[in-house]
C-alpha cells in the first residue's frame, strides 16, 4: 500500500507512534510519504521506502498567523496524487483531520477518492479539542473521517463523553519495539550517574503541567531520605525553568540530572531502576510503556488509560494524583527488596510483550485492507 501519515514531528508520544507505524510499515514493504513540518525525531536513517514531504509555510506581511493548515492541505493534494496513495492517516485531530478533510474535498472534485483514518491521542479530546475555540471543527472532523481510532478505551469513552458524535471508534493500543527497548544497560553509563550504586529513577516526557514533573522531584527527595538515589529528567518544556531551579533549591542538582530532549531512549530506560509518571491524565502514557519494555517497574497515577498499561502490585503501582507518600512508599517497597524488584522487572516485561510492535501493527493493516476492499 502506498500510505501517507500526517503527524506532528516534535517529542510527543502521538509523533512518535505515528513515526515507529510509519518505520514498521515500511518493514512490511508499504511505501511511507509522511508529511509535516520538520523531520520527525525518531526518524532518523535512511529507508528506501520512507519519503518524507516538509509543509512550508510561506511568510508574507498580511500573515500574522501564517496559514500552515492551508499549506498542509495542498502538501496532502499534492502527495496524494503524484505518489498513488491509497489512504491518508492522520494522528492528532488538532489541526490534521479537518485538513485531511479539505484535502478530501480537493481530491474528490479531481475525481480521486482518498480515504482518512484518524487516531486520537489524548489532548487532542481531552484538554484542547473539547474547548470551545476548536470544538466544532473537531467533533465534525472526526464524524467525516472514514474511520476512527484511539488509543485506549479510556480515549474512547473520554471522546464519547465530550462529543455528541456517532461514528464508531475503534481502539488500537499504542505500542513498543520490545526487542528494541530491552537490553542490558551500559554498566559504565550506570556507574558515571549511580558511582555508589544508588538506585537510578528516570522521568520523561514534555514538561507540561498536565505531567506534574514537580511531583516527580517531591517524590524523588521523599525516597532519598530512604535509599540513595538518582533521578534523571528527560525532556524540555515550558514547566522546566521552575523545576530546575526548585532542584537547586533543595540542594540535590548533583543527584537530579536534567538531559534535556532525547532521542535514543532506548539507551537511557534501561538504566533506570524505577520509571515515574505522575501525570494528571494520560490517554495511554508511551513512555511508561517503553520504560516497561526496558524491564522498569513503573510508579504512576490512576487516571486515563494508565490503568490499562500498568497493572497495579504487579508492574509497578498507581496512586491518587498528587499523592506524594503513596507514590514514594510504592517506589521504596519494589526498591528496598532485591526479589521483590526482580519480580516487578519481568511482570512489567511480560505486560510490555502484550503490546508488542508485531502485534499491534498487524491491526492497523487490517483496518486499511478493510477500508480499501
Ligand atoms: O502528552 C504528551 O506527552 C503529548 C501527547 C501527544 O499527543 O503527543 O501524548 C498523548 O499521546 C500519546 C501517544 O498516543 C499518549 O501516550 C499520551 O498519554 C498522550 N498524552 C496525554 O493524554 C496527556
Amino acid at each position: 500500500m502506498n500510505i501517507a501519515i500526517v503527524c506532528y514531528p516534535t517529542f510527543g508520544g502521538s509523533g512518535v507512534l505515528a513515526t515507529e507505524l510509519g518505520k514498521a510499515l515500511a518493514e512490511k514493504n508499504h511505501n511511507i510519504h509522511f508529511i509535516t513540518y520538520q523531520q520527525p525525531v525518531r526518524l532518523s536513517g535512511f529507508h528506501a521506502n520512507i519519503f518524507y514531504h516538509e509543509v512550508r509555510v510561506p511568510t508574507y506581511p498580511l500573515f500574522d498567523y501564517p496559514p500552515y493548515e492551508t499549506a498542509l492541505a495542498s502538501m496532502m493534494v499534492d502527495v496524494v496524487n503524484n505518489y498513488d496513495i491509497d489512504l491518508l492517516h492522520v494522528h492528532y485531530a488538532i489541526p490534521h483531520a479537518s485538513t485531511a478533510y479539505m484535502a478530501k474535498q480537493i481530491l474528490a472534485k479531481q475525481g480521486k477518492k482518498i480515504p482518512v483514518i484518524t487516531t486520537l491521542h489524548g489532548t487532542d479530546i481531552t484538554l484542547i479539542g473539547r474547548d470551545k475555540t476548536y470544538k466544532p471543527v473537531v467533533s465534525f472532523s472526526m464524524e467525516e473521517s472514514e474511520i476512527l481510532t484511539a488509543v485506549s478505551n479510556n480515549l474512547k469513552e473520554e471522546t464519547y463523553k465530550n462529543f455528541s458524535i456517532n461514528k464508531s471508534i475503534e481502539v488500537i493500543y499504542n505500542f513498543v519495539d520490545v526487542g528494541r527497548f530491552n537490553k542490558k544497560p551500559v554498566e559504565a553509563f550506570r556507574k558515571m550517574i549511580a558511582p555508589n550504586d544508588e538506585k537510578i529513577i528516570v522521568h520523561a516526557s514534555n514538561f507540561r503541567k498536565v505531567k506534574r514533573v514537580m511531583d516527580v522531584v517531591e517524590v524523588f527527595l521523599q525516597l532519598n531520605k530512604k535509599t540513595p538515589c538518582k533521578l534523571l529528567l528527560i525532556g524540555d518544556g515550558p514547566d522546566r525553568p521552575e523545576i530546575e531551579a526548585f532542584a537547586r533549591r533543595a540542594n540535590h542538582i548533583g543527584d537530579i540530572k536534567f538531559l534535556g530532549k532525547q532521542e535514543q531512549m532506548e539507551d537511557l530506560l534501561p538504566l533506570a531502576d524505577l520509571f515515574l509518571l505522575p501525570s494528571e491524565y494520560e490517554s495511554f502514557g508511551l513512555t511508561a510503556l517503553e520504560a516497561m519494555a526496558a524491564e522498569v517497574p513503573v510508579i504512576s497515577t490512576n487516571v486515563g488509560g494508565l490503568p490499562e498499561i500498568n497493572i497495579h502490585g504487579h508492574t509497578g503501582y498507581m496512586s491518587n494524583v498528587g499523592d506524594i507518600n503513596d507514590m514514594c512508599e510504592n517506589a521504596f517497597s519494589i526498591l528496598s527488596d532485591k526479589e521483590v524488584h526482580k519480580a516487578f522487572k519481568q511482570n512489567a516485561l511480560t505486560q510490555a510483550k502484550k503490546f508488542d510492535i508485531n502485534k499491534i501493527v498487524p491491526q492497523y493493516e487490517t483496518l486499511y485492507e478493510t477500508l480499501l476492499k
